[in-house]
């Protein structure tokens, strides 16, 4: 990787993309669900492009492609109890946490039956009973949030692990450095995926931050810090685990860098023309979906018709999902205030 005169960085096309890590922690069930929930999340995009330029889906559609490894195999690292704070491209965190592909469409289509009612077209909602606290859109936000879940938990002695995410923009704001200073502070496990896709909106990162990693920012906090391909899932799984056990037992918080890339672009009104197009051809050889089957094939766990057969199924889920929600009216206007006014 060097920088060109324009700032953004050049990746090198002949770089060969590396072996999946292969975890000595994974039954081959759970890496048949890891796959599953990948592919829950890349056509749930799918389906969200789709609906964005048929007119039914308003406002930012925000894809999920290139950040599907990062999001499932993160948040597949954490504990029953533990919670989860997801940013806007973390999807596939929502399915290992069970939500309901029928749920989140009436959600992303802000229509009856949303959990923000239809004043939101994101993932802005809390599942308090499946531990799913959905962004905070001002970036760096929700971080102190997070610790102060944690510190809560902590004075009832109901200890958990928090994992929340943030964009490699969001953590240039003050309000990351507060809330993971906090947490190093008063020893909160909680667990920062700083998912480094390259771009906050059309900002490559050289005009973002001028440290080398992310992540070496965790030696001024007094926390663990790790960068890591976010592309491999079971790699991304293992090293959160690691993070998320140790967080537990010591209650030292842990930064942890994915690198990635944001294969469309901030959303679907943006073409991203302002990307080099060897960054996306570089990436696209690394599409965490395509390492991953090529991974399950090669072990033995899949055929390439299991595969065909899963997204079909998947695609179908889609779909369904699809139809449901579209049948569904938006709730009538007053009952947005019931989420601003109490009457
Ligand atoms: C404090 C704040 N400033 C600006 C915005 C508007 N905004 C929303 S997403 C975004 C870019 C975020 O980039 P990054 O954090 O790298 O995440 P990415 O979208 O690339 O995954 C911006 C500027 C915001 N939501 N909050």
């Amino acid at each position: 990787m060097q920088p060109t005169k324009n700032g953004h960085k050049v990746f090198d096309l002949n770089e060969p993309v590396p072996a999946i890590k292969k975890s000595e922690k994974l039954t081959n069930e759970q890496r048949k669900q890891l796959y599953f929930h990948m592919i829950q999340a890349r056509e749930f995009d799918l389906a969200m492009q789709r609906l964005n330029r048929q007119g039914k889906a308003f406002g930012g559609v925000y894809s999920q492609k290139g950040n599907e490894a990062t999001a499932v195999g993160s948040a597949f690292a954490l504990g029953p109890k533990d919670i989860l704070f997801p940013m806007h491209r973390d999807i596939g965190s929502h399915f290992v946490f069970k939500a309901e592909t029928k749920q989140l469409m009436l959600n992303h289509l802000a229509k009856d039956g949303s959990q923000m009612r239809g004043t939101d077209g994101t993932g802005h909602y809390a599942d308090v009973e499946k531990r799913i606290y959905g962004n905070v859109s001002h970036l760096g936000a929700m971080i102190p949030v997070a610790a102060g879940f944690v510190m809560a938990s902590k004075m009832r002695n109901e200890p958990i692990v928090a994992m929340t995410y943030i964009g490699d923009g969001g953590a240039q704001t003050g309000e990351f450095h507060e809330g993971v200073n906090f947490a190093s502070v008063q020893k909160l496990p909680l667990i920062v995926i700083i998912e480094n896709n390259q771009y906050a909106y059309s900002s490559p990162n050289s005009v973002e931050f001028a440290a080398e990693r992310l992540s070496d920012r965790a030696i001024g906090y007094g926390c663990y810090g790790y960068t890591i391909d976010g592309t491999d899932v079971e790699l991304v799984f293992d090293e959160c685990q690691k993070a998320v056990e140790q967080a537990r037992n010591t209650g030292i918080p842990a930064l942890i860098e994915t690198m990635t890339m944001r294969m469309r672009g901030h959303a679907e009104h943006d073409d991203a023309g302002y990307v080099p197009k060897e960054t996306f051809e570089y990436w696209e050889q690394r599409d965490p979906i395509k390492r991953y089957e090529d991974f399950l094939q090669s072990e033995g766990i899949y055929t390439q018709s299991d595969i065909a057969e899963i997204k079909a199924s998947i695609s179908k889920e889609m779909k369904d999902a699809i139809d449901y929600a579209l049948e569904i009216p938006y709730p009538p206007a007053e009952e947005g205030k019931k989420l601003v006014f109490v009457s």
